[in-house]
């Protein structure tokens, strides 16, 4: 990686210094695979990212490198071509549409409201990504709890995330800010398989930096896919959701969303998962830290261990309220330190060996960012 980071340096110093033409080798990163790097790329990623392509090959749109796909990337490409832009164009990929069906329920009463769809691109070949590691990967998952502390519990409490929401039903799990008025988590923490109903959402609450500083929000929609719903698969890959809420949460969007690559899995990437699990350990004590009337954050790290096309796992402790939190990676650009949520946590391994996550994808970015949908 080291060296990667130096060649791209060096060739940032080069096209600066010369101004050269900007044709890529192929050992360089060609996000949209044009042949050339220009601002075309950049374009390419933000549009990745707004879940309008879901590419081929995510380690091409990893400018850096660092096993994560953010706006970083782009701002990089742009450093990178420093006036050296030329025909920008999305030539030679080919893509097949893809849509997906959500069910809008009202998050207070439960009630079914409409469906709509949703679509984005898919690259070729973007369906057999990753399958290589799957083996990697410990036993698959066993319904949505209980979640799991791998060896000691080094979870925190922890206020200084402040795009956490705990969200109050018949049970509580965690969410997360993705919008001013969209807050995404697990649909199994606003769905009941069982009796195939929606939850009906009594509280949200985010705090602001301290546990004293707690703000309620008032959840309006709760929107479900489909194919969740619809499936009697306990483990199934599609669990993830969002909450539409009723206040303007601008202040409290302090990650973004974006995408680990196939390599993340390889190269344990450092990840935090964020929520409010029922309990934590001190030693072999288990104590209850969240509760109806109990509310406190909690943050833990680890690293990814396993990863396809749909699944993220690590070794990040966990425990049943922690589902629906946000899994995110830092990454450091020029100084300044970026969260990128680039799962969401559904649940534990059948083994306990490890947690996972519902991956961040082409399909959750265009659900989460596509609001024209959403009502608040
Ligand atoms: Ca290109
Ligand atoms: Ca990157």
């Amino acid at each position: 990686m080291k060296k990667r980071m130096f060649s791209l340096l060096t060739a940032m110093v080069v096209a600066v210094m010369s101004l050269v033409s900007t044709v890529v080798s192929a050992a360089d990163k060609d996000p949209n695979g044009d042949g050339k790097i220009d601002l075309s790329d950049a374009v390419y990623i933000m549009q990745c990212l707004a879940g309008v392509y879901k590419p081929a090959d995510l380690e091409q749109l990893d400018f850096d490198s660092n096993n994560i796909v953010s706006s970083n990337d782009c701002t990089m490409i742009q450093r990178y071509n420093l006036g050296l832009d030329s025909n920008a164009s999305l030539q030679s990929i080919s893509t097949r549409t893809v849509t997906d069906t959500y069910n809008v329920y009202n998050a207070k009463t439960g009630t079914f409201l409409r469906s709509y769809g949703l679509s984005y691109e898919e690259e070729s070949g973007s369906g057999s990504q990753a399958l290589s590691q799957t083996e990697m990967l410990p036993t698959p998952g066993k319904g949505n709890s209980p979640n799991d502390v791998i060896g000691t519990d080094d979870r925190f409490e922890d206020y200084s995330n402040k795009f956490a929401v705990k969200i109050i039903t018949t049970t509580f799990g965690s969410g997360f800010v993705v919008g001013p008025h969209t807050v995404a988590t697990a649909a199994h923490c606003v769905f009941n398989k069982n009796n195939k109903q929606a939850y009906k959402i009594s509280q949200m609450l985010i705090f602001n930096g301290s546990k004293e500083n707690v703000i309620e929000c008032t959840p309006v929609e709760a929107h479900v896919p489909l194919v969740y719903i619809t499936s009697s698969d306990i483990n199934d890959r599609n669990d993830y959701a969002l909450i539409t809420v009723k206040e303007d949460l601008s202040p409290y969007i302090d990650a973004e969303l974006g995408m680990v690559t196939d390599s993340s899995a390889k190269d344990t990437l450092t990840v935090g998962v964020v929520g409010f699990p029922a309990t934590v350990k001190e030693g072999t004590v288990e104590k209850t830290v969240n509760s109806f009337t109990k509310h406190n954050e909690y943050l833990g790290y680890g690293s990814i261990i396993g990863i396809d096309n749909e699944v993220i796992t690590y070794n990040v402790d966990t425990k049943g309220g922690n589902s629906g939190g946000a899994v995110y990676a830092t990454e450091y650009y020029n100084g300044v330190a970026t969260k990128v949520i680039v799962g969401i946590h559904v649940r534990r391994r059948l083994d306990g060996s490890a947690n996972e996550a519902t991956r961040i994808t082409a399909r959750e970015l265009k659900f989460f960012k596509n609001t024209s949908n959403q009502n608040w």
